[in-house]
């Protein structure tokens, strides 16, 4: 009986004709880090502490760490992280209900990303201390942990040395967001890219299979489910779910794996495509809020290139030096949501056009996170390689990146 309706809905989605998940009736917005007040910080340190009381960081850090090789290395890694911050957020609402996890877009400090105010004792803390590397302030300063063994909270910039490498322009991100026309293909950019750039680049407990135990997961990862966000919206892909899930070839009715740390009660990847629907109440400050009606289509390959809806808007001023500056060849490969865009400026994106530093290199992902990701090398180091074909040719022309 259960496995009927389970092919009757498969059958119903793939012909487009589901209704989808019901409109969420209440909406809240996930706002960018930066922006918030020493007092906001403050009732999330409250939080966070209570929760911790309660064995919930070990909970999260612990199922994290069991379902590591399932979600990621496939494009599970976007439902499942989506689903499991939001479980995240709806327990931490149980404690206070006005929280909602901020993000954090790690690309704003990519050239000098260890003076990052999220890195301040007033947030997220510093670097940890001590010859065990304990983080020392910050809203989980001194905070103990039990999983897998009995250790303090760690940081460590760059595994050592102090300071972080930068990490990865905004011009790469929206590159990927305008060129990628699958997700699979997203995915891989994506967590090959800023992903393991802000684990590695904290490193510690986010070096970790448990790296959930930091806070700086949570907003790390509500930010990367912010760029799928704008991906979708930018393609019309919602409902795309391509290339390999975390059990053989992606498909929607797949369940998202979980543990009985933190259960999700069998919720599919398709329940979280789409924000404002079913139990994904939230959309981002930055960004296309919920659609209108639910979306149907989109889940097939080969889409056009994006239309440019999201990412453009945001980043006219970055949008409008690269137009003047690449060849018409290199935008269509790295930003063809820019192809016959006429921009319109985004009136509070006023930011100083001075920089005239060029833009560095991003870094590399070390052997130990790629074996420990089960990744394939060669497509890490392609993707990698990419990145820097576009560093190098903005570098080579006369755009200025306004970062
Ligand atoms: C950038 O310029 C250097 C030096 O002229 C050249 O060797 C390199 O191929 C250029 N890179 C790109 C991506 O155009
Ligand atoms: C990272 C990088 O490519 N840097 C180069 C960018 O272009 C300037 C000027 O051509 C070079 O001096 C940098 O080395
Ligand atoms: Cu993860």
């Amino acid at each position: 009986m259960k496995y009927a309706v389970g092919v009757a809905l498969a059958v119903l989605a793939s012909l487009g004709c589901a209704q989808g998940p019901p409109r969420c009736s209440g909406m809240r917005v996930r706002r960018n880090a930066a922006t918030l007040s020493a007092q906001e910080w403050g009732a999330i340190a409250d939080v966070l502490r209570r929760m911790h009381d309660d064995g919930w960081t070990t909970r999260f850090g612990a199922s994290h760490n069991r379902l590591f090789s399932r979600v990621h290395g496939n494009t599970c890694f976007f439902p499942f992280h989506r689903r499991y911050v939001l479980e995240f957020e709806n327990i931490a609402r149980q404690y206070d209900p006005n929280f909602v996890v901020p993000y954090w877009d790690a690309t704003e400090s990519f050239r000098a990303p260890a003076s990052d105010p999220m890195l301040s004792p007033a947030a997220l803390g510093t670097n940890g201390r001590g010859a065990d590397n304990c983080l020392a302030d910050g809203i989980q300063g001194n905070m103990q942990m039990s999983y897998p063994n009995q250790h303090c909270m760690r940081r460590i910039f760059n595994g050592g040395g102090g300071s972080i490498n930068p990490w990865y322009a905004p011009e790469i991100i929206s590159s990927y967001i305008q060129s990628d026309t699958s997700l699979a293909k997203f995915r891989e950019d994506i967590e090959y890219s800023i992903h393991g750039a802000v684990h590695l680049g904290l490193g510690g407990e986010m070096n970790t299979g448990y790296a959930a135990h930091d806070f700086s997961f949570m907003v790390h990862h509500a930010n990367l489910d912010r760029l799928w966000w704008e991906w979708q919206n930018a393609h019309g892909t919602f409902l795309m779910y391509d290339g390999t899930g975390s059990n053989g070839p992606a498909s929607l009715s797949d369940a998202i794996p979980e543990d009985s740390a933190v259960p999700f009660g069998g919720s599919s990847v398709e329940s979280v495509m789409v924000l404002g629907y079913g139990n994904v109440c939230y959309t981002y400050d930055s960004g296309p809020g919920a659609p209108n009606s639910y979306p149907s289509g989109g889940g097939g390959s080969g889409s056009s290139a994006a239309s440019g809806s999201a990412d453009v808007a945001n980043r006219a001023l970055e949008s409008e030096g690269i137009q003047n500056s690449l060849s018409g060849d290199a935008i269509s490969r790295f930003f063809p949501g820019l192809s016959g865009v006429s921009l319109r400026r985004r009136r509070e994106a006023a930011r100083p056009c001075t920089r005239s530093e060029p833009i560095p290199f991003p870094p590399t992902l070390t052997p130990e996170w790629i074996s420990m990701h089960g990744y394939d090398p060669v497509r890490v180091v392609e993707a990698h390689r990419n990145a820097c074909e576009l560093v190098e040719l903005l570098n080579n022309s006369t755009y200025v990146s306004p970062y």
